[in-house]
């Protein structure tokens, strides 16, 4: 009996002390810093558990519902134009983060990380000698930051961390011309980029180019899925982006969007398109079906540029600007020449005139 009475009172004494501690632990007051380092630990965390951080990797490639066409149609295409460059020696640019759920192919929904509330974040254009202002806002759950690849500066200082709620602005010089990734700095980089942290800026050559008749830009990017999307929107799959085995390759953010919205021109139009390879991790073999390149910049190197090339290879974070004349009606697809991404949706077509036949894939 006496026993007993001794258990029962370790036992009650036990759950005090397990309360007392429950209590101090969740009044002690958390520092912003804790907080938001927990939050990313957390999140990574939870990828990691999602995909048992094994080689086991189902994929949801192509995974779209019975009304896919319908809905694909019903999706309004990503712009593609550029706006014109500001005038004046001073480009002044505003960026906010958002945490946004979005369409990525027709019925797959993501939990994206955007710049301005879409993927790609809004595509910029500057004069070469131009000084581009940068702020950015952070309406995200996390620290973000903004990281340019045509900027000089110390990336230590000026690609640093805002944290949630707050704002940071700095400044460069577009010196080099040609046309650059942006995109988030925060670690792990891969998530933030895999997770729609990108966007373009186009820098013009002092001496211009030559006249073209339209402008497309086109940014390419692999989402990594933990899930297929259709019920409840995925996440990023560490696993797969590690693996780099992604379940969708898209241009500017949706799958084949060019394709169900095909891109306009006239024939005897020459079009100039300007290429960035997001990743995180893939590179793009642009190829345009039934053409061949007439200028091509490539490595986004602006001193000098290639002519009649057919596949121009787009490294992961880099660009290239490519003119081509078409000179028939008919429809062009465009494509990563590495059919593996193609077939995960980096696919589009440009209609040249009014063409009389059908366009290969419908
Ligand atoms: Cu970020």
């Amino acid at each position: 009996m006496q026993k007993t009475f001794h258990l029962f009172v370790l036992a009650a004494g036990a759950l005090l002390a397990g309360l007392a501690a429950y209590v101090l632990v969740r009044e002690r007051p958390a520092d912003d810093k804790t907080t938001i380092r927990r939050a990313v630990a957390g999140a990574v965390a939870v990828h990691r558990q999602v995909d048992g951080g094994t080689v086991e990797i189902a994929s949801f490639a192509t995974r779209t519902p019975d009304n896919a066409d319908a809905l694909a149609k019903a999706h309004a295409a990503a712009p593609i134009e550029l706006a014109p460059a500001p005038a004046g020696p001073l480009a002044r640019v505003h960026i906010t983060v958002e945490d946004v759920t979005l369409q990525i192919a027709p019925g797959v929904r993501y939990e994206a990380w955007t710049f301005d509330g879409h993927v790609p974040g809004p595509i910029l254009h500057v004069r070469q000698g131009q000084a581009v202002e940068v702020t950015l806002t952070n309406r995200g759950a996390i620290p973000h930051s903004i990281d340019f690849h045509a900027a000089q500066i110390a990336p230590d200082v000026a690609f640093r961390d805002v944290d949630p709620g707050k704002s940071r602005t700095y400044m460069f010089v577009a010196s080099r011309p040609g046309v650059f990734m942006y995109h988030c700095f925060t670690s792990p980089i891969m998530m933030h980029v895999g997770n729609g942290m990108f966007g373009a800026i186009v820098v013009d050559p002092e001496a211009g180019l030559p006249h073209v008749d339209r402008e497309f830009v086109l940014v390419a990017s692999e989402w990594y899925l933990n899930r297929p999307g259709l019920t409840a929107p995925a996440i990023y799959s560490d696993a797969k982006a590690q693996a780099m085995r992604p379940d969708w390759a898209t241009f500017n953010g949706y799958a084949d969007q060019y394709d169900a919205h095909p891109l306009g021109a006239l024939p005897g139009d020459t079009v100039r398109y300007y290429v960035v390879a997001s990743g995180p991790n893939l590179d793009v073999r642009f190829h345009i079906v039934g053409e061949v390149i007439d200028r091509a910049w490539v490595n986004g190197d602006m001193t000098r540029y290639e002519r009649g090339v057919q596949t121009v290879l787009v490294p992961a974070g880099g660009g290239a600007v490519l003119d081509v004349r078409f000179d028939e009606p008919g429809f062009y697809p465009f494509v990563s020449h590495a059919f593996a991404q193609g077939s995960l949706g980096e696919i589009g077509v440009v209609k040249v005139g009014t063409p009389k036949g059908k366009m290969l894939s419908h």
